[in-house]
């Protein structure tokens, strides 16, 4: 098998894989994937990293002050972990968005009200035992408990999800054969020099298969922007106290511009005469605008009272208008400072909810069923749209809002109703314009 096909199909492994780890509860689990190179080719790769890592990587760490015993010792016997996703490998080509078959994830799967519910469970058990400690936090960096719990949630499912890979091992991987090598390279700088600070003890240093550590699943470098110890003891501890995880994660969002006392987001009606392609951070318009336009919350009670006095309230359509539709604030783009997913930012506020018991059950409007559409069908949609001068994000096979309004607004043009998300009808209409 030559090396192209080779990683198309981990690629292909890796992105069903995580596909099902959106349903589950669990952390992110690594991608089971069987490598596929022979023994040989395995040993030439191991061999050609430890040459990059021993040759001109060290020559880089230690000029730029990590100290030779500790690169030795944190990277010693250190091995490439060939079963990462989205690893090149060298003199090959990446692969193109057009030829990732993998399905994108439908939003549905990431809101499985199974999970939801054990989460909340747990969540509300953990808000009154913590309560004091939230409140605390609240206080100092404006960030309400619930939605410091629900990331907790989300990163480690509470602290429990074992991390126990080794983070320089990771680290080092995406930073020779990785597709965003000079960010890792930063990061494995950054993580030995927090094993030379005396910070973070050698041992300490395990992180998920995507190279992020502890509860909060921080990179390195936001561990070290980021991080409190809020329980006093003189160290940042993000992989065994509780104080500091809960903390660190508030102190993220605080340092990301998280506005004190404005909810995240909520629910609405949108009238068949506000376009869906007025989704998006750059549309933003005062809450009055929304009303005046006719959108309402879904549940008919009043907006948060704290949005009138918010310049920019914005539209968030994440299944178009085949489900839920939103009005979130600017703390939602907060959300995506975390992790830049709509969708992790809407489950994470909307867990928040349903741990207050703001949200008794699951959104009101159902997310419909769309059909089933892989990464490269959306790649060659996106590809249409920008030759016909739309801005979708980047040709990158996934459904972020620029890709939604453009669809919308290429309806609209066409003189469709928008509906700005793709179904295998509207595929079919789009790819016969090119
Ligand atoms: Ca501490």
């Amino acid at each position: 098998m030559n090396a192209p096909s080779i990683l198309r199909g981990r690629l292909r492994a890796a992105l069903l894989v995580s596909l099902l780890i959106l349903a589950g509860v669990a952390a992110p689990a690594m991608p089971a994937l069987a490598l596929q190179v022979t023994e040989r080719q395995q040993a030439r790769l191991q061999a050609d990293f430890r040459r990059w890592l021993q040759g001109p990587f060290r020559q880089q760490a230690l000029k730029s002050g990590v100290p030779t015993r500790v690169f030795d010792t944190a990277l010693e016997g250190v091995r490439a972990n060939l079963k990462l996703p989205d690893l090149v490998l060298p003199r090959t080509a990446p692969i193109p968005p057009e030829q990732r078959q993998a399905e994108f994830s439908a939003p549905a799967r990431y809101f499985n009200e199974r999970g939801l519910r054990l989460h909340a469970r747990r969540g509300r058990k953990l808000y009154r035992q913590h309560a004091r400690l939230l409140r605390r936090i609240e206080k100092r960096f404006g960030v309400p408990g619930e939605i410091v719990l629900a990331i907790w949630a989300r990163e480690s499912n509470y602290g429990r999800a074992r991390i126990v890979h080794d983070a320089f091992a990771i680290l080092a991987t995406q930073a020779w054969l990785g597709r965003r090598k000079d960010l890792f390279r930063h990061e494995l700088l950054v993580a030995l020099k927090l094993v030379a600070s005396g910070e973070v003890p050698l041992e300490r240093m395990k992180s998920s298969w995507a190279g992020a550590l502890g509860q909060p699943q921080m990179m390195p470098s936001d561990f070290l922007e980021h991080a409190v110890d809020f329980d006093g003891d003189g160290r940042r501890d993000i992989w065994r106290s509780v104080p500091d995880v809960l903390a660190s994660i508030a102190n993220h969002l605080a340092r990301h511009g998280w506005r004190r006392g404005v909810h995240w987001g909520v629910e609405v009606k949108l009238p068949k005469a506000v376009p869906c392609h007025l989704e998006g951070p750059d549309q933003g318009r005062p809450l009055r605008a929304w009303v005046r336009a006719g959108i309402t919350r879904i549940d008919g009670r009043p907006f948060p009272r704290s949005w009138w006095k918010q310049k920019a309230i914005h539209l968030l359509t994440p299944a178009g208008r085949h489900g839920p539709v939103f009005l979130v604030s600017r703390n939602f783009h907060v959300l995506k400072d975390y992790n830049t997913s709509d969708l992790y930012a809407l489950f994470v506020g909307h867990l928040g909810d349903r741990i207050t018991g703001r949200a008794k059950g699951p959104f009101a409007t159902r997310w419909q069923d769309v059909g089933r559409m892989s990464r490269a069908d959306v790649a060659r949609i996106q590809r249409v749209l920008e030759r016909l001068g739309h801005d979708v994000g980047g040709v990158d096979g996934l459904l972020g809002f620029k890709t939604r309004r453009s669809i919308g607004r290429w309806q609209e043009a066409a003189g469709m109703f928008p509906t700005c998300f793709p179904t295998p009808e509207l595929k079919r209409r789009i790819l016969a314009r090119r």
